[in-house]
């Protein structure tokens, strides 16, 4: 059977995957897009477990399309996973991007051929492909971390992953419930599980900081302003630090009066979500800033959880706030006031083991109809690793990543020619707005494989001193950050001397957005062709 061959191999369907399938066969080149799922949607799909939200608001949270936004309008600020997967396959439809998916299939290999200057791309379903470009639009949060509990295999009820949700009906009215992990997913699952279970268990280890979304229906005005005005939108929203419109830190906490931080405070928590990272701009890096706010929300889960028991273990006290992505809900806390609820701290009281029936902490031995775990990803690598790319020394990307990501502008690693990671570690990334990170990473690809058409170029990998540079340049965005020392899925640490590199660029999308409108219009300094 003879190999067919593309310009381009796309990682995903989701958003990113869709409009990467979109922009590259309007530039009239030949893309197939493999996706593991039976259809378009990315996490999106997966992740339908109760609860799923997201925590960019809708006005933003979509294609900043001319032809799409004018046709599309949502019910709510921040919409539920349903009405997003229905507005990626609205996306889907009618770009008609489909037909040239192959779903149900996974990339299991993708092999750089260097004297062909291409990939030979291998799927589960055993075909293979050559490809000049491949790009991995496979998500930086898609793979997720399995449940690792001795005995779980012996459970004879059911268990999920809040990632992998299954599309099946789960039940869980009537049912026992234990919820493990409280991160975003967990913490937006359970008020939704605690509607109508019979008895919700968290299993508590870290507590994090949960501010509310203040959710409620779109402003439908608002929105059809925004679409009589996409592409003024458009401008405005990618050179905006999170890709959004919510407000930045009035100024540093110690120019305002205790009053005036108080009243700054109110304000941004009733307009809710992600605003209360930006409070005062100095909160990131300034510890007493940090704690105005902190002191805040721990005020919250004082005034809400009325258990004073559980109001202790809830309290968010392990890191400043923001240090780890702040978690956004609608009814977290106030669910621990249901009779249905209960919470175990398993720093006091671990996790033993999966029984046949349930749970046996060093404490208890309960029994539940359900395991939901909600154990978060493999971030930034998961995705990548599992498509086994290799390069012509048999390389995988993060194997040169061992010390942390080296990148030029997140999105090429030297060594990996025409290999494009959108939304990659070095870029914006799950710091800001992904549907727009995506839209820029494809634009910026677009106009890259256009630019090495007109000039017969059919190889591209970044400089090595420009790599260098813009490493460098991510690390000391970030270098006097308070979440430069914090656990969480966002740094890389070398265990071997301590030393830490903090993974997305916390530049701000403006100025990445910038540095890389910069770089076109210097014919793509810093990546070399031939
Ligand atoms: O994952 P997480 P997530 N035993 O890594 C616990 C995006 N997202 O899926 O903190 C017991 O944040 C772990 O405990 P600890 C968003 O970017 C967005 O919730 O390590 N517990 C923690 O509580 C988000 O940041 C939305 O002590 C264990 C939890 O599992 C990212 O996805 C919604 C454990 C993992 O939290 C990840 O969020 C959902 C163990 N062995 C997700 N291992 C929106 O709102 C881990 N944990 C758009």
């Amino acid at each position: 059977m003879n190999t067919v061959d593309y310009d381009a191999v796309v990682v995903g369907a989701g958003a990113g995957g869709i409009y990467a399938v979109h922009k590259l066969t309007q530039a009239g080149l030949r893309v197939i897009a493999f996706e593991g799922a039976p259809d378009v949607g990315g996490v999106w799909y997966h992740n339908r477990y109760p609860g799923a939200r997201v925590d960019i608001e809708s006005y933003f949270y979509c294609f900043p399309d001319e032809d799409l936004y004018p046709r599309w309008t949502w019910k709510e600020r921040y919409p539920a996973q349903p009405e997003i997967l229905a507005y990626l396959n609205f996306a889907a439809d009618t770009w008609g991007v489909r037909p040239h998916i192959r779903f149900s299939t996974w990339v299991t290999g993708a092999q750089w051929e260097s004297s062909a200057h291409r990939y030979r791309v291998t799927a589960s379903s055993g075909e293979s492909v050559t490809a000049r470009h491949l790009v991995m639009a496979s998500g930086q949060l898609s793979k997720a971390r399995p449940p690792a509990f001795p005995g779980l295999e012996d459970f004879r009820g059911r268990w999920v992953q809040t990632a992998h949700w299954p599309t099946d009906h789960v039940e869980t009215a009537g049912k026992r419930i234990a919820v493990i992990g409280t991160g975003s997913s967990g913490v937006q699952a359970v008020p939704a599980l605690a509607r109508d279970a019979e008895n919700v268990t968290v299993f508590h280890r870290t507590a994090n900081y949960s501010v509310p979304a203040q959710n409620g229906p779109l402003d439908q005005q608002k929105y059809a302003d925004y679409a009589s005005r996409v592409s003024e939108m458009r401008e405005k929203i990618l050179h905006h630090p999170v890709g959004s419109d919510i407000p930045l830190g009035a100024g540093p906490a110690s120019s305002f009066s205790p009053d005036e931080q108080q009243a700054l405070l109110r304000q941004r928590w009733a307009r809710g979500g992600h605003t209360m990272n930006a409070v005062f701009s100095d909160q990131g890096t300034d510890i007493h800033a940090n704690t105005l706010v902190a002191d805040f929300v721990r005020q919250h889960v004082r005034d809400t959880v009325k258990d004073p028991a559980k109001a202790e273990i809830l309290m968010p006290h392990a890191y400043p706030i923001g240090t780890r992505r702040l978690c956004v809900d609608t009814g977290y806390y106030e669910a621990f006031n249901q009779s249905n609820v209960d919470l175990i701290d398993i720093n006091h009281d671990p996790i033993e083991r999966i029984t046949e029936k349930g749970i046996r902490t060093r404490n208890h031995d309960l029994e539940f109809d359900l395991l939901v775990f909600a154990l978060g990803f493999n971030a930034f690598t998961g995705a990548l690793d599992e498509a086994n790319i290799r390069n012509e020394l048999g390389e995988r990307p993060s194997d040169r990543w061992s010390r942390g990501p080296r990148t030029l502008l997140g999105l090429m690693t030297r060594g990996f020619p025409n290999l494009f990671v959108l939304t990659g570690p070095g870029s914006p990334s799950v710091l800001a707005n992904m549907i727009l990170d995506n839209v820029q990473h494809v634009d910026f690809v677009a106009d890259m494989l256009r630019h090495m058409g007109e000039r017969g170029h059919t190889r591209v990998e970044p400089e090595e001193k420009a790599q260098d540079e813009w490493t460098a340049h991510v690390a000391e965005a970030a270098s006097n950050l308070l979440r430069l020392n914090v656990e969480n899925y966002m740094v890389h640490v070398n265990r071997e001397d301590g030393t830490r590199v903090f993974m997305p660029y916390v530049g701000g999308l403006d100025k990445y957005v910038e540095h890389c409108e910069k770089v076109v219009a210097d014919d793509f300094v810093g990546f070399s062709f031939s």
